[in-house]
């Protein structure tokens, strides 16, 4: 598994080469918020090295997926919200965009299930 890649826009992030609204971070993981908001609360927290999914996180490296999901349970306590939704897109075919592992944190207004 390679630290960076390139072309990478959350690794560009990760770096601080590109801004981005960052809320919380851990040593493995940083939490910014969602260019393109899907609820009032819509932060990814993402690994700092580049791996293309979370599946491939998992299996690559257990304690650094904990950690994300450790720190979007933090970012999800810190915004107050009684409940909240953790997305991990992967694949094209489930509308994954960005190849780099990615948790997203949905909250802030009721959700619904199925989800579309
Ligand atoms: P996904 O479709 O699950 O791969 O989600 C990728 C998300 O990344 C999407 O909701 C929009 C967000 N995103 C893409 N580019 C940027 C960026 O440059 N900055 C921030 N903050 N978010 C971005």
């Amino acid at each position: 598994m390679s630290e960076t890649s390139e072309d990478c826009i959350f690794c560009a992030i990760v770096a601080g080469d590109i801004p981005a609204e960052v809320v919380a971070s851990t040593e493995h993981s940083v939490g910014f918020r969602d260019l393109d908001p899907q609820a009032p609360t819509h932060v990814l927290v993402v690994p700092r090295r580049h791996v293309p999914d979370v599946g491939s996180l998992g299996e690559a490296s257990p304690d650094e997926l904990a950690d994300a999901v450790g720190l979007a349970a933090r970012i999800a306590a810190d915004a107050g919200l009684p409940g909240y939704r953790l997305v991990a897109n992967t694949g094209a075919a489930a509308q994954q965009s960005v190849f780099h592992a990615h948790l997203h944190v949905i909250g802030g207004r009721e959700l619904t299930w199925p989800p579309g």
